[in-house]
């Protein structure tokens, strides 16, 4: 697979595409914006997931010449939807690799500004892995890119160790639950309450908040009623090529 993965990287990316999934504002379920999921169909046929091929993209140094691709692949996709809803905004996933060993700053201020997309409309999702130990790079990063305007996410929300330390050093956008917690959240009273507290406690702090991980109507009844801002989930559609966004979504029926 790494061959493969530096094979492609070689040739133009070949082989590499961006995938999209809608979020929808939570409280009339319209279309916002998109997060970018990387996918990769393999030479010998088939489609290799991200859980498999991002690590050794990390391990490999290659996440940074890709995580350029990504993004420049997000921002001519949201230059063309911003032409018919023009507040749409376009997530992107940073590896901390990107952040720890190269250049991000310079390069997302770069390409951002090479399709002259607002940089208001493009939101950076982070985890918190990789802060722990390195804080003080990454906060170097993160004020940068919060100085040039790009909206700053912190990703999978409910499932790290750090997250209050995070929430009160980097002062986030965005909040992020991930899945495993939405779905404590909508099966367990306890959990049920600590997402309303979340949410609560995130608005209090000027803070936004998605749920991810909606796949039917009786969730999303249940995550409405704690009043987020943000909802992505199957329910809404599941990651989908470029083409097929803009069919389901821009496209009139
Ligand atoms: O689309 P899927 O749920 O299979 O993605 C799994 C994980 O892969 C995501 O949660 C995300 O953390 C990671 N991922 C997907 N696309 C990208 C990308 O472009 N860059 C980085 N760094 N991670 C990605
Ligand atoms: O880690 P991150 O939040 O970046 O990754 C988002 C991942 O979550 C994507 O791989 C996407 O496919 C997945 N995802 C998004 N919505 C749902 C959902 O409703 N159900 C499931 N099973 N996975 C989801
Ligand atoms: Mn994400
Ligand atoms: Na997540």
């Amino acid at each position: 697979l790494l061959r493969q993965l530096h094979h492609a990287v070689n040739n133009g990316f070949e082989g590499f595409e961006a995938y999209f999934q809608p979020l929808v504002n939570a409280a009339n379920g319209e279309l916002t914006g998109a997060e970018t999921l990387l996918r990769f169909h393999s030479p010998e046929g088939g489609m290799v997931s991200p859980g498999e091929f991002i690590p050794i993209l990390e391990e490999s140094g290659l996440i940074i010449p890709v995580g350029r691709w990504v993004l420049r692949q997000a921002l001519d996709a949201c230059r063309e939807w911003q032409k018919i809803l023009p507040e749409f905004k376009v997530n992107v996933n940073l590896s901390y690799v990107q952040v720890l060993k190269s250049r991000v700053l310079t390069d997302v201020r770069r390409i951002v500004d090479e399709f002259g997309v607002k940089p208001s409309s493009v939101c950076i999702e982070l985890t918190e892995s990789g802060y722990l130990e390195e804080n003080e790079r990454f906060d170097k990063v993160w004020n940068g890119l919060k100085e040039y305007g790009v909206l700053l996410a912190l990703d999978d929300f409910g499932t790290g160790y750090s997250n209050l330390r995070c929430l009160s050093d980097l002062k986030p956008a965005y909040i992020k639950i991930d899945r495993s917690f939405t779905l404590k959240a909508l099966n367990r009273e306890y959990e049920y309450r600590l997402l309303n507290h979340i949410v609560e406690m995130s608005h209090s702090l000027g803070l936004h908040v998605c749920v991810e991980g909606i796949e039917t109507e009786g969730e999303l009844t249940k995550a409405k009623q704690t009043e987020p801002d943000y909802i992505q989930g199957f329910l809404f559609g599941k990651p989908c090529s470029r083409a097929e966004f803009t069919q389901k979504f821009f496209t009139k029926q």
